[in-house]
């Protein structure tokens, strides 16, 4: 049950109707169900994390594409078809014309979830982490939309930092140069996905939801168009191994670069290798940093909408 707007992207009734009551409300991205997580996993992660939503009184905007329609607030039976059918894009911005032209089902990325959310007046999103610089991207100019569209879209993005699998480093650079403030969630550590410390400093923190939300309107105040990342590290007892994170990291690297990996299908690749090299362990960590995210995500929203 979608509302077909004058214009895209379809809003469900509900999230329509808890944005025009000032109600909490976080957008949650699909690329992470449709490629990121192995079926049936895929499915049961994606309707948690409406849960936790729901538990706190937050409205849950799942967005994704579903034949060719950009919806934020997917239904349950809309979910469940981009976590199982077959032939399911993995969209980011520029690929939301086509698959929308072609009448495809896609799972939206970090890029085009937040471009989405923000245009459905949805303020707040939570994810796993974002897309970044990859490593050898000084020549494969490999870097994720992800950033270019934060850069351009005021959406608060709560991630466990950027995958792992990146160039950290030239990643915090990027994220410099094109203004999008990050703040540590209760820490000065940037985050590292799977492990809570990716080994790289962030300036400022917040301790408090309240004082993320201020940050939201003085980032508004300014007219500033860039999102504010909110870096929220998985619990310190709940991370992967930091010893055998690098190691499954690097043997990851080498097969992508053996076997001639590249473009959007590098992320899926990647994560894939580290979850057999973890004997599946990878997967129920990103399922706490997921789940850890969006809890923060719903009380920045309450925050915010408080
Ligand atoms: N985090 C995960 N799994 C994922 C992704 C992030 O744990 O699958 C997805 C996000 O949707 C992110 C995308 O936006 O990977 C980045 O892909 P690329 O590097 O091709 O832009
Ligand atoms: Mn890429």
């Amino acid at each position: 049950m979608t509302r077909q707007a004058a214009h895209l992207p379809a809003v469900s009734d509900e999230v329509h109707r808890a944005l025009g009551a000032g109600r909490p409300v976080v957008a949650l991205e699909s690329t992470i169900f449709t490629h990121g997580l192995p079926r049936p996993r895929n499915l049961a992660i994606a309707r948690e994390a409406e849960e936790i939503l729901r538990a706190a009184d937050v409205v849950p905007a799942t967005t994704g594409v579903v034949a060719g329609v950009p919806t934020v607030g997917l239904s349950d039976a809309d979910i469940e078809r981009l976590c199982t059918a077959d032939g399911v894009a993995k969209a980011s911005v520029r690929d939301l014309p086509g698959a929308i032209a072609t009448g495809r089902d896609a799972g939206t990325t970090v890029a085009a979830t937040s471009h989405l959310a923000h245009l459905a007046g949805v303020q707040v999103f939570a994810t796993g982490g974002l897309g970044g610089v990859h490593h050898g991207a000084r020549t494969s100019f490999d870097e994720s939309a992800d950033l270019v569209t934060l850069a351009r879209t005021p959406v608060t993005v709560v991630s466990a930092g950027v995958k792992s699998v990146l160039d950290i480093g030239a990643t915090l650079e990027r994220l410099e140069t094109l203004s999008i403030p990050v703040v540590g969630y209760r820490t000065r550590r940037f985050p590292g996905f799977y492990v809570a410390d990716s080994g790289h400093g962030i300036d400022t923190s917040a301790e408090s939801p309240e004082e993320i939300a201020a940050m939201i309107r003085a980032r508004d105040a300014l007219g500033l168009r860039s999102a504010l990342l909110v870096a929220n590290p998985v619990p310190r007892d709940r991370q992967l191994d930091p010893q055998l994170h690098e190691r499954v990291l690097s043997e990851a690297w080498d097969a992508a670069a053996r076997e001639g990996v590249s473009g959007a299908a590098t992320t899926p690749f990647l994560l894939d290798r580290i979850r057999r090299a973890t004997g599946g362990r990878s997967l129920d960590v990103n399922a706490e940093v997921y789940r850890n995210n969006v809890t923060v995500g719903a009380a920045i929203a309450r925050a915010a909408a408080g």
